[in-house]
């Protein structure tokens, strides 16, 4: 029975198109999805559109169109996210798609039934950007200002439904400290627990002031706080609120989430009132709640006003120079994963691009491929073994034959494989790949320095040398398996010219990843994966 994993992305408002920050989200998400489905994992990858709320509400009307038309039109700008950079998500969720709707209905009542929801008044600051009251205090620091787009709080008064937020001090306090890993990174989750220790307060949940959202059970006069509706996407999804549902049946056992991937903005909400809401609805807590930081732009914050956000047609751009797959890349290993932002600089993505991707990943290859290719016409030649023919040799070992013996392959490979794994496994996806061009940086190393070029030269080293081409080439398909969830494209390219058919999702990562998985006399093609890009020319507003 394989071990079950469950990865969301936080699902995205449809006030606006999709731009760098959604695709980094959802690009982490994939890569580790796709990288577990291959160790065998049963995977349930979500994403979606946050649709409802006052701020979708407002720009439908300023573009004269209905909310839902804004939504639809938005939501599949989001959803064609998938096909254009490789995401693998099992399904994609709207929060005005009738089977959330019903849902969000269904464990509101309960709330209310249990009476962690009731009926009271409530007056303060009121952040219209992010839909949200601000403390008294955190507003007089913020200057009465809102953090997301600058414009004065509001002083808003209202006859609302409440969550008993209050009520879950204790149990949210010590569920940080049975669970240091709760919320991930560190500084974040130190920042989240010195915020709840202030002590925690009601939070409205239900709205009257606008109509769009999903109507308050039995009191459609209120509709339901955005994110209260937003947050149970997380379980909607997988039918939790339906147990006669075809959705409960194949998707519950999902529950609980293992990853909530999500930018740190929003963290309060998943850290704090999300794990408060399902104890209400006693239900099971996601495991980690990991916030990553932001993408700043040539070392500016992105943002509207500045016109400076990458959006879809510069990805596009950047994809059709470099290629999907350098694009996954440089997400991937370079994105703000921890704790502090990560600038995007177009030169960065290009010697980045050259020096991993070019010069190391697609240079190893080629050259290895190609030394088989001239020196055994394309067909893998037999690991003879550095202590048999290459070693045992009656000369004992030289200068030549010690750094081969030096190279432990099988250890090394082990070594890389275990790294990356573990490394995946706890979403740390710059070392897990670290390790795989690692692997490779020493297949280039262990070229420079057996010099098979010229041991080839030399008919009595015939044997060592297709060792140690063998060598290479079975390390480079080892790091091969590794880098596939970052770069399928280019790896299952790289599979087909070793002839080697592999299907990653029928989650043999390890058995495949063992030394001696290529045969010696199949055929090997040359390979040209990562070409050079020579200039550094401006892409489009990214300079
Ligand atoms: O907050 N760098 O949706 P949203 C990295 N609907 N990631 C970024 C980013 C940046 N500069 N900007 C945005 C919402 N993101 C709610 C979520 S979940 C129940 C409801 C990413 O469209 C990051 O993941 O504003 C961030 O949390 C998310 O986009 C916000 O997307």
């Amino acid at each position: 029975m394989p071990k079950r994993i469950y990865i969301t992305t936080p699902i995205y408002y449809v006030n606006d198109k999709p731009h760098i920050g959604h695709a980094y989200t959802t690009t982490v998400c994939d890569v580790y999805a796709r990288f577990m489905r291959f160790a065998g994992w049963d995977v349930f990858f979500l994403t979606g559109t946050d649709e409802h709320g006052m701020r979708i509400e407002k720009v439908a009307t300023g573009r004269a169109m209905s909310p839902q038309q804004l939504a639809d039109e938005n939501a599949v700008a989001f959803q064609q996210l998938s096909p254009l950079l490789g995401f693998t998500n099992d399904d994609f969720i709207r929060t005005t798609e009738p089977r959330h709707v019903r849902q969000v209905q269904t464990f509101v009542q309960k709330l209310v039934d249990t009476q962690t929801v009731y009926l009271g008044e409530f007056e303060g600051w009121y952040d219209e950007g992010q839909e949200e009251y601000i403390p008294q205090t955190k507003a007089r620091e913020l200057d009465y200002r809102s953090p997301v787009n600058n414009l004065p709080l509001v002083r808003a008064k209202e006859h609302n439904f409440y969550f008993r937020l209050s009520a879950f001090q204790g149990r949210l306090e010590s569920l940080f400290e049975k669970n240091p890993d709760f919320v991930r990174p560190e500084a974040r989750r130190n920042e989240v627990l010195g915020r709840l220790r202030e002590g925690l307060q009601d939070v409205p949940m239900s709205r009257t002031n606008f109509t769009w959202g999903v109507p308050m059970p039995h009191d459609p006069g209120h509709v339901i706080y955005v994110w209260i509706d937003a947050l149970m996407n997380y379980i909607t999804a997988l039918g939790l609120g339906e147990p006669d549902s075809d959705a409960y049946r194949q998707r519950s056992k999902y529950w609980p989430a293992t990853y909530h991937i999500i930018g740190k903005e929003i963290l309060w909400f998943h850290a704090v009132i999300w794990p408060a809401v399902l104890m209400a609805l006693d239900l099971p807590l996601p495991k980690c709640v990991y916030a990553h930081s932001f993408w700043i732009r040539e070392g500016q914050k992105m943002s509207k006003s500045l016109g400076n956000f990458i959006d879809l047609t510069t990805i596009k751009q950047y994809v059709d120079r470099y290629g999907l797959d350098a694009w996954r890349y440089y997400m991937a290993t370079h994105g703000p994963l921890g704790a502090t932002d990560a600038d995007f600089r177009a030169d960065h993505f290009h010697t980045v691009y050259n020096t991993d991707l070019a010069n190391t990943l697609g240079n190893c290859a080629s050259r290895t491929a190609a030394m088989i290719n001239k020196y055994f016409d394309g067909f893998v030649p037999a690991e003879a073994g550095p202590n048999e023919s290459a070693l045992a040799d009656e000369e004992g070992p030289d200068d030549l034959h010690r750094p081969i013996a030096d190279h432990d392959w099988p250890a090394i490979t082990k070594e890389a494989v275990s790294s990356s794994t573990a490394a995946m496994e706890k979403i740390d996806l710059a070392r897990s790949i670290g390790c795989a061009i690692g692997l490779v940086r020493k297949v280039d190393a262990f070229i420079n320095l057996t010099e098979p070029y010229k041991l080839a030269k030399d008919e009595s080293k015939r044997g060592e040398l297709g060792a140690i081409l063998y060598q290479c080439l079975e390390a480079v398909r080892i790091a091969s398996l590794l880098l596939w969830a970052v770069m399928p494209g280019k790896m299952s390219e790289l599979w087909s010219a070793l002839g080697l058919s592999i299907e990653p999702d029928a989650g043999r990562l390890a058995e495949l990843a063992e030394w001696g998985g290529l045969e010696p006399g199949c055929r090997v093609r040359k390979i040209a994966l990562f070409p050079r890009v020579d200039t550094l020319s401006v892409i489009e507003g990214a300079a």
